[in-house]
């Protein structure tokens, strides 16, 4: 019977499931390399840990890889209920308190490489991790689209390790008590952006959309909620998503560099973020750093029985 050795953790509430043994083997390439060969010959391993029977949509998957950068410490491939993400802010934190666990590093300065980048990290005394993310820009402004049993809707598309939409406008009330609604607007919001063929750079989908309102604590900047391309929704603040919010509050002048920014979740659960600028140019690019903590809660072997009919999981 093949086996899976796995660690949860979980973000802001957000879980990290990382598979640390019997995961496929992808040789040692560059991660977009070795990412191309688990689309393409090892799929179902995806499906295997974090779908149905064994997962659930809300989890996110990372391999633990080692690096093909010798700058780095370790490597990772993040990945979800319906296919694979290019960085993941609330997983990184995860995968660092997790080889903490493992006492695989220590605290202090670690490069972690992904498919789209290297990230810089720091694990703090308190627990805590800080994620300098991939380079963050805002595409486009103000976008119209027109949302199927809501009308018109504006957002900007921004890049912050993941295509985002985000919407300050929506008319909708932000509460946990609420996501069945949020959800499904979020979906209609989707399927416009679709439709009008409104894109990411190169004609890459936005598959993450993100909401925000008003923060429950006055301590805080925002609160959002975002919806994830599997139609679960973040239960952390989402790393990425900070990232592109961000990016757009900087290209509007409305936070300064090394300003903190507060985004609080849909739970409550709180990332602390800043920026530095990277390029000055028309479309400014910013350097995010998301500071968040994450706890290890279980430690795993997934059983891979070839009899069961849904041994790789239950795919859509
Ligand atoms: O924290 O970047 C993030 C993230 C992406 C999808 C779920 N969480």
């Amino acid at each position: 019977m093949k086996k899976i050795s796995i660690i949860d953790s979980h973000t802001g509430g957000e879980p990290t499931r990382l598979i640390v043994a019997g995961g496929p083997e992808l040789g040692s390439g560059p991660l977009a390399q070795r990412l191309t060969l688990f689309k393409e010959k090892f799929d179902h391993l995806r499906s295997a840990t974090v779908c149905e029977p064994r997962g659930s949509d809300v989890i996110v998957g990372a391999l633990a890889c080692v690096p093909h950068d010798p700058a780095c410490s370790a490597g990772v491939i993040f990945f979800n209920n319906v296919g694979y993400l290019g960085m993941c802010g609330h997983g990184m934190i995860g995968f660092i308190a997790t080889l903490a666990y493992q006492n695989k590093i220590g605290l202090g300065h670690h490069k972690i490489e992904t498919p789209v980048g290297v990230v810089a990290t720091e694990l703090h005394a308190d627990g805590s991790v800080t994620v300098h993310n991939v380079p963050a820009y805002r595409h486009r402004k103000d976008v119209k689209i027109s949302v199927a049993g809501h009308g018109e809707v504006r957002g900007d598309v921004a890049w912050g390790g993941n295509w985002f939409f985000l919407i300050a406008e929506h008319g909708q009330n932000l509460s946990l008590a609420n996501v069945n609604a949020l959800s499904d607007f979020g979906q209609r919001v989707k399927t416009a952006l679709a439709e009008a063929q409104i894109t990411g750079q190169d004609g890459a989908e936005i598959d993450h959309i993100e909401l925000f309102g008003a923060p429950t604590n006055p301590a805080n900047d925002s609160q959002n909620f975002v919806l994830c391309p599997g139609n679960a929704y973040d239960r952390s603040p989402c790393g990425t998503g900070t990232s592109a919010k961000l990016a757009c509050l900087a290209a509007d002048g409305k936070l300064a560099e090394r300003q903190i920014w507060r985004q609080e979740s849909i739970i409550g659960s709180v990332f602390e973020a800043s920026y530095q600028i990277l390029e000055s140019t028309p479309r400014q690019k910013i350097l995010p750093s998301i500071k968040g903590q994450a706890f290890v809660n279980a430690e795993a072997t997934l059983l891979l029985d070839q009899r069961d009919p849904f041994v790789w999981g239950i795919r859509n």
